[in-house]
C-alpha cells in the first residue's frame, strides 16, 4: 500500500471508519474512496457489485457494520445478524471479483467464547459457547472471518481479519439505548453534572471487566496490519489492560466532574464476565497501543462536549440526529 493506492474505507463515518480515514490522511494517503450510507447501501448486493466494478479500489478497510452496545445487540438480534451478514458478504465478494489486492475485515473480541480463558488468545476462537446477548452479531462476524479465510484458500485473495477489543473515541454513538458502555457513562455523567442530579444509573453489577482501546490506536493498528500482516489467522488488537465496570464508571465520573452517586441497576445484563485480549502476537510484530485510558476519555469527553452535548439539552436518551448520534447504523 503506498500513498497513491486507491483505498476504499467502508463505513467512513462511523467510529472506526472515520478514525481509519483520519489516520490514512495523516499518513499522506490521498486516493481515498468513500460513500455515505445514502449514496451506497451496502446491504444491496447489485449496488455494491456495481460500485466495486466501477471504482476498482486496490485496498479495502471493511469498517461498515451494524454495531451497538449490549442492549442494542440483545434487542435488535435479527437486524444485527442480517445486516452484518449482508454488508460483509457483499463487500468481501465484490472485492474479490474486482481484484482488490488486500482487504482488512474487522471482527470484535465479543466473538470469543463467553467463558474464554483470559487473556484471550487467537486460537481460543470457536472453542466454546458464545455470550447469549451478542450471539447474532458474533455469529455474523465469525462468518466474515471464515469467509475471508475461505476466499484466501480457494481464490488466492489476501483478506485479513483483526479483532479489536472494546473501542471508544470521537464519532462514537452516545444514544443511551444503543451505545456501548463508555459513551453511555460519559453522556449520563455529563447530563447529571449539568442538571445537578444526585446520581447516575449504571447497568448490571459493576463486576464485569472490560478492556478499552482508543479508536485512533485501533486505526494505527489497522494501517500497520495492512502494511505488515499477510496471514490467514485472526489477530487481536487491544491495550492489554482491563478494569471493572465499577472502576471504569468511577474514572469517567472523575473526568466529567460528576461527584454524585453511582447506582447499579442489577436488572440489566452484565454480558461477558471478562474480555481481555492477548496482544502478544501484534506486539511482537511491532505495534503497541499508545493512548492511555484516562487521556483517551478526556479527549473523548472534550469531543462530546464540543460536538454533541450542548446540542441536546433535553435528555440524553432522545438523541438528535447529529454526526455522533446516528444510532447503531452509524458505520453502515
Ligand atoms: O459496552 P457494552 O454495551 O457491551 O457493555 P459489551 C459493557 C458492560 O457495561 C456490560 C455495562 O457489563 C454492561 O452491563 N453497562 C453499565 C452499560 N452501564 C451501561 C450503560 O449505560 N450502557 C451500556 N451499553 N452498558 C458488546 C457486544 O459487549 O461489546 C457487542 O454486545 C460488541 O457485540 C461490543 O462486540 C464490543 O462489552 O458487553
Amino acid at each position: 500500500m503506498n500513498t497513491k493506492s486507491k483505498i476504499y474505507v467502508a463505513g467512513h463515518r462511523g467510529l472506526v471508519g472515520s478514525a481509519i480515514t483520519r489516520a490514512l490522511l495523516r499518513e499522506g494517503y490521498r486516493n481515498l474512496v468513500t460513500r455515505t450510507h445514502k449514496e451506497l447501501d451496502l446491504t444491496r448486493q447489485s449496488k455494491v457489485e456495481k460500485f466495486f466494478s466501477t471504482e476498482k479500489p486496490d485496498y479495502v478497510f471493511l469498517a461498515a457494520a451494524r454495531v451497538g452496545g449490549i442492549f442494542a445487540n440483545n434487542t435488535y438480534r435479527g437486524d444485527f445478524i442480517r445486516e452484518n451478514l449482508e454488508v460483509q458478504t457483499n463487500v468481501i465478494d465484490s472485492a474479490y471479483r474486482a481484484g482488490v489486492k488486500k482487504l482488512l475485515f474487522l471482527g470484535s473480541t465479543c466473538i470469543y467464547p463467553r467463558e474464554c480463558p483470559q487473556p484471550m488468545k487467537e486460537e481460543y476462537l470457536l472453542t466454546g459457547p458464545l455470550e447469549p446477548t451478542n450471539e447474532p452479531y458474533a455469529v455474523a462476524k465469525i462468518a466474515g472471518i471464515i469467509m475471508c479465510q475461505s476466499y484466501n484458500r480457494q481464490y488466492g485473495t489476501n483478506f485479513i481479519s483483526a479483532l479489536p477489543t472494546n473501542l471508544y473515541g470521537p464519532e462514537d454513538n452516545f444514544d443511551l439505548k444503543t451505545s456501548h458502555f463508555l459513551p453511555a457513562i460519559i453522556a449520563k455523567a455529563h447530563e447529571a453534572k449539568t442538571r445537578n442530579k444526585k446520581e447516575i444509573i449504571v447497568w448490571g453489577t459493576g463486576r464485569p471487566r472490560r478492556e478499552f482501546l482508543h479508536v485512533d490506536d485501533l486505526a494505527e493498528a489497522g494501517l500497520f496490519l495492512m502494511k505488515n500482516y499477510n496471514q490467514d489467522e485472526i489477530i487481536n488488537i487491544g491495550a492489554g489492560k482491563e478494569a471493572t465496570i465499577k472502576e471504569l464508571a468511577e474514572l469517567v465520573c472523575e473526568v466529567v466532574g460528576f461527584r454524585g452517586r453511582i447506582v447499579y441497576d442489577r436488572t440489566k445484563p452484565d454480558g461477558m464476565p471478562r474480555k481481555l485480549v492477548d496482544v502478544s502476537r501484534i506486539n511482537k510484530l511491532g505495534w503497541k497501543a499508545k493512548i492511555a485510558l484516562k487521556e483517551g476519555i478526556v479527549l473523548t469527553y472534550q469531543w462530546y462536549v464540543k460536538t454533541t452535548a450542548d446540542r441536546r439539552p433535553q435528555t440524553a436518551v432522545k438523541a438528535k440526529k447529529t454526526t455522533a448520534n446516528r444510532g447503531p447504523q452509524t458505520a453502515v
